[in-house]
């Protein structure tokens, strides 16, 4: 099996582009338990749409409203992912999100171009999302789209609000900031899972097919920022379903390098 370990070629494609799909995967046995528990948690949620899921891995009183589970902690911090993610932000993790877009079949919804920086109160801005599919990713089953190297400069764009039930997120990048001609489609199959940084520009269409695309999504920042529950509570004003405000945050490798994350809403 390959080692859970970027390569120099990787790691320099990484901050090239802004994103790496390792050549390591995780466990196909492992991504049917996932799906099983996808499914189980649709099924104890059945008031909330399956496009997006916020914090399954919650058990108490969940972005939401959403009733999760510990398996998406266990998940969300298997060894390989721990292991790439400490190559990429260094040995001092916190866990603070997880997230499972489930784009259903026929109806799976848009989420527009954005950078997620634009959501988070991390200070300084630093956080990696994980990507993993649990369904094979087709070029028409609504894959990520990535502006390849539209982290570069490290800055946040201007975004606009957009109104619609039709997307998953209403914040939404403002077109100067990028050429769309230039985008990459990740078609991934299950199990396989992107990296990618907190300012790059990226986005999904709407699921037409008959074939679900459903991913999970893992959040996690350098212990040396701050995770800042107030600025969290302010920027939640505009998207209260996320609960930044409350939002606990798990240590999954080395110290609380800046020293004062565990002051609140921790588990
Ligand atoms: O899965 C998707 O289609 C969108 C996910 C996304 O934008 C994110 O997790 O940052």
């Amino acid at each position: 099996m390959t080692e859970a370990r970027l390569s120099e070629r990787e790691l320099a494609q990484f901050h090239d582009k802004g994103w790496i799909v390792p050549r390591w995967e995780l466990p196909q046995d492992l991504i049917s338990e996932m799906r099983d528990e996808y499914a189980a948690l649709l099924a104890r949620n059945s008031g909330i749409s399956s496009d997006i899921i916020l914090a399954p891995h919650q058990t108490k009183g969940g972005s939401m409203g959403v009733i999760g589970s510990e398996k998406w902690l266990s998940f969300a911090t298997h060894p390989g992912l721990v292991s790439i993610a400490r190559q990429l932000i260094g040995d001092d993790i916190i866990l603070w999100g997880t997230t499972i877009f489930g784009k259903p079949a026929r109806s799976g919804k848009e989420t527009p171009w954005h950078q997620d920086g634009e959501y988070y109160p991390i200070r300084p801005l630093r956080v990696l999302t994980i990507w993993i599919a649990l369904d094979d990713v087709t070029p028409e089953n609504g894959p990520m789209r990535f502006i390849p190297g539209s982290h570069k400069g490290q800055k946040l764009h201007s975004h606009s609000w957009v109104e619609g039930d039709d997307k998953t997120i209403n914040l939404v990048c403002d077109p100067q900031h990028y050429d769309e001609s230039t985008a990459e489609s990740l078609i991934l199959k299950a199990g396989q899972a992107s990296f990618h940084d907190v300012y790059m520009i990226h986005g999904s269409q709407a699921n037409h097919t008959d074939r679900r695309r459903a991913a999970f999504i893992v959040r996690l920042m350098p212990a040396t920022s701050v995770y800042d529950h107030a600025l969290g509570a302010e920027i939640g004003k505009r998207h209260p379903a996320q609960g930044y405000g409350v939002r606990p945050l798990y240590l999954v490798s080395g110290r609380d390098r800046a020293g004062n994350n565990f002051s609140i809403g921790h588990e």
